[in-house]
């Protein structure tokens, strides 16, 4: 309805009666006791904690759902070009905390709930995490979301509502042990839920070709009833900082589609019946839990085509709205591909154009083209997609037809650019031919995008050089680019490092810093003032206090706030050699060991955590978390070292445990092998922080290095360009391992660190493994470069200074700068200020 065709009246009354910004001490409390009352059905008398911190988030939903109605009022209004970012992790954490400090609300509220006789962080500590992804990929995700709406981008994030996100993790006599995490217990006030917002999506079925009345040929994909699942829409908002911009993440949840199976029922078949409905709500019951490796689950596939499918239709329904021709489209869309999950997306634009909409195929493919971009978050071999030609025939045959058809169009352009070259034909072709026939979705990615690009420097230039070489010699380098990644400084340093964030904006004199991070740079000419260092190593130290606090409760272990904290802390991956680590850790305890009390005296005493989750099925990786326990319970217990060395291994490491262990660390370790980390991120809110990294030359270690200079980081180990020679010589030249290394496997398997036999295995990656993550290689001047760490930190002055030109330098890794290069190099669409109101 127009404006314009509502009566003035009742204008008026919306106008006088109409949801407000009531930021106030007073509005919040009668809120929230309005809340309590209604909402939660309590009073006075029978309020905890829980029940405070779900009338605080209901408040702030309220102020969250007005801006949201406003934001999609003023993209109505525009109409703009929109960009959907389609990712099937979004791990977006606690939202209270986040949507106050966003909307500017923490301290009127904190006072309001403390007249109410509560307080703000035991309210705060009530929320469980929304832990709908595995690692880095679903992070940067929530950080990118984060950005796009603090710059008013006109943006839809798309996902799906797993009822299950990553598992819990305990720890049983060292062992990881996986618990369910079925976090939708209570209501969750972080969503609204569209009922009415429903879509069909189907699966399996047969193709029906036909000629249509203008002679050509269409195809139509039919289906039984039974095979069709409903998708219903959860919006999930997402505040920007500083702005009334609030922009949503459509989460799709599986539902049967109405229709309980009558005729099953009547014939007596009530548990045949029922099971076609449970089989629609299995699709997404659980977020699968392995990070940079493919398991190729039939379930996986029908999440990935469930959420694509979903998340197209709307969008394209969004679109004709607007009755622009289909030629506009690209102009009006544009969808980011979060790694290849959601490369189905390119098919089914192309089916909903050709075969619904009646578009020819090459006017189609150009639409499509124009519409994607792919990014690419890993080279590692075991974690590229493919999919058995038959199950994907099985499931989506008119969604393989129209693959082969693709891949036919492709090879046949290729051809003719490159004739006679059967072997390039080969190495591009979107379809592997093995038996069975296997679809390479990164190949189908880059032909249906109009860009792709890697997440750091290095790894974007190694894209190019090893598995996307051939694509970049068909269609030159333009196509591939680099964004490297970015977090948003909101929650990475002003809400987990609140003491930081406000020494930070007291001497830059704003909080400007919070939506510019270059004006970080106005911190180096407060590194020579004394009581500034004072201030800075006291935010540290309260810091580590908190961690202390959090590390006794969560561990029962006791450790020393003015050790040195040594953090390794993402998911557990040979490639990112946390094995390394300990194994470092027993070559330090050996050393200690051999010092007499005096010699000791002069030991910096070092606190080495750890945290992450391993793959359920990932046996070499929770050996290593059953290495680690094992390593700290002899050390911890050890008394004749005196303290000098503690290890910790902090169990279900997540976003609000890193909020915890991030700000406190001194020096933490991104130490994967050369050119096998794409990124990282953590690197960056570790140095944001004012933590020292100890890093190898690989993914994002490099650029913070240029941004920080030679001084300020300890960078190690062999290069990438190196890489291929050492695992080469490992294969077939028989090279000793480093006698440091052969010493340390010795102690654990002389049984010091209890039953060696558990460890075999592990062991054996390195000695019968051929040690292809080079921990021999790399061993000796790993352990170097933590010698001058001890070193360093000695000067506790000059440890400061470091610290503080760490943060001054990391303006480039905001999110916001990561989102601004994507919308103006990538997407093209330009920020949407919501109407203030
Ligand atoms: C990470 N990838 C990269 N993958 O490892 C990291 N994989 O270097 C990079 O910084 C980050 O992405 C952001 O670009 C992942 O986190 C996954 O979690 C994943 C999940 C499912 C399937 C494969």
């Amino acid at each position: 309805i127009e404006m314009s065709e509502i009566p003035k009246e009742t204008l008026a009354l919306w106008e006088k009666y109409g949801v407000g910004e009531a930021d106030d001490k007073e509005s919040f409390q009668k809120s929230f006791i309005r809340h309590v009352t209604t909402t939660l059905a309590r009073s006075v008398y029978n309020i905890d904690n829980f029940s405070a911190y779900q009338a605080t988030a209901h408040t702030v939903r309220d102020r969250l759902i007005k801006r949201w109605n406003d934001t999609q009022q003023a993209h109505t209004e525009v109409d703009p070009k929109r960009v959907y970012y389609l990712s099937l992790e979004f791990l977006l954490g606690r939202s209270l905390d986040n949507a106050l400090l966003n909307l500017g609300l923490k301290e009127n509220y904190g006072e309001g709930v403390k007249e109410l006789g509560f307080r703000m962080e035991d309210i705060l500590d009530e929320e469980v995490d929304a832990a709908l992804g595995n690692g880095g990929l679903g992070r940067l995700a929530a950080c990118y979301m984060d950005s796009l709406a603090t710059l008013d981008y006109p943006a839809w994030g798309y996902g799906l509502r797993y009822t299950y996100g990553i598992f819990q993790q305990r720890l049983k006599d060292g062992f990881q042990v996986e618990l369910p995490d079925y976090w939708l217990n209570f209501d969750n006030p972080w969503e609204l839920p569209r009922l009415d917002v429903t879509i069909d999506v189907k699966f399996c079925g047969t193709v029906n070709r036909y000629t249509d009345e203008t002679g050509k040929v269409r195809h139509v994909w039919v289906n039984e009833d039974k095979d069709t699942v409903q998708a219903v829409a959860y919006d999930v908002p997402i505040p920007g900082y500083g702005t009334k911009n609030c922009i949503n993440i459509r989460l799709w949840s599986s539902k049967p589609k109405r229709k309980f199976n009558l005729k099953r029922f009547n014939e007596g078949q009530y548990e045949q019946a029922v099971q076609e409905q449970m089989e629609a709500e299995n699709i997404t019951a659980v977020l699968y839990p392995n990070d940079n490796h493919m398991v190729g689950k039939e379930l996986r596939l029908k999440q990935q085509y469930f959420w694509v499918s979903a998340s197209l239709s709307d969008i394209v329904r969004r679109f004709k709205k607007s009755s622009k021709p289909w030629d506009e489209f690209s102009y009006q869309v544009a969808i980011q591909l979060n790694d290849t999950h959601p490369t189905l997306a390119i098919v089914e634009l192309q089916r909903i154009l050709v075969d619904l909409e009646g578009i020819d195929w090459d006017e189609a493919w150009k639409i499509v083209t124009n519409t994607f971009a792919f990014t690419n978050h890993t080279i590692l071999p075991e974690a590229m997609e493919r999919w058995p030609v038959p199950m994907v025939q099985y499931l989506l045959p008119r969604h393989m037809q129209i693959i082969f058809d693709i891949n036919l169009f492709f090879l046949q352009a290729v051809e003719r650019a490159y004739p006679d070259d059967r072997e390039l034909l080969a190495k591009l072709s979107i379809i592997e031919e093995s038996t069975p026939q296997f679809v390479r979705m990164a190949h189908l990615a880059i032909v249906g995008s109009h860009r792709v690009n890697g997440v750091a420097a290095l790894h974007s230039e190694l894209l190019k050089k090893t598995i996307f070489k051939d694509f970049v010699r068909y269609y030159g380098d333009e196509k591939f680019d680099n964004k490297t990644n970015g977090i948003t400084p909101r929650r990475w340093l002003h809400q987990a490092n609140p003491k930081l964030s406000e020494l930070i904006t007291e001497a830059l004199g704003s909080k400007n810093w919070l939506k510019n991070l270059e004006l970080l740079k106005g911190l180096k000419s407060h590194v020579d003032k004394v009581d500034f260092r004072k201030r800075w190593v006291t935010a540290k130290h309260s810091n580590k206090v908190r961690l202390a606090e959090y590390i006794k409760k969560s561990t029962g272990i006791i450790v020393n706030p003015n050790a040195l904290f040594d953090v390794q802390v993402k998911r557990i991956h040979e490639y990112k050699r946390q094995f390394m680590n300990i194994l470092g850790v027993i070559h330090r305890y050996n050393a200690l060991k051999k010092l007499t009390s005096q010699e000791r005296a002069d030991i910096v005493p070092r606190v080495v955590i750890f945290g992450g989750k391993a793959a359920p099925g990932y046996y070499i990786a929770k050996l290593v978390i059953k290495l680690i326990n094992s390593v700290a319970d002899v050390i911890n217990n050890d008394n004749s070292i005196e303290d000098t060395l503690k290890v910790v291994f902090i169990p279900d490491y997540n976003v609000s445990v890193a909020e915890i262990i991030i700000p406190a660390s001194d020096i933490s370790q991104h130490i994967s092998t050369a050119g096998t980390e794409a990124s990282g991120t953590s690197n960056m809110k570790f140095v944001l922080n004012g933590g020292l990294i100890l890093g190898t030359v690989d993914g994002a270690n490099i650029e913070i290095h240029e941004e920080i200079g030679d001084d300020n980081i300890f960078m190690f180990g062999n290069l990438a360009d190196q890489v291929d020679d050492l695992r080469h010589a490992h294969r077939y030249r028989n090279i000793p391992i480093d006698p440091s290394l052969q010493a340390v496997i010795n102690d654990i398997e002389s049984g010091h660190f209890g039953d060696s036999r558990i460890f075999a295995p592990l062991i054996n990656t390195i000695t019968h493994g051929k040690d292809y993550y080079l921990i021999s290689d790399d061993f000796q001047s790993y352990l170097d470069a933590q010698k001058l760490v001890d070193e360093a930190y000695k000067d506790k002055e000059e440890w400061t200074k470091k610290s503080i030109l760490c943060s001054a330098n990391m303006g480039k890794f905001s999110s916001d700068r990561a989102i601004q290069e994507y919308a103006e190099q990538i997407w093209n669409i330009d920020p949407v200020p919501a109407k203030r109101s």
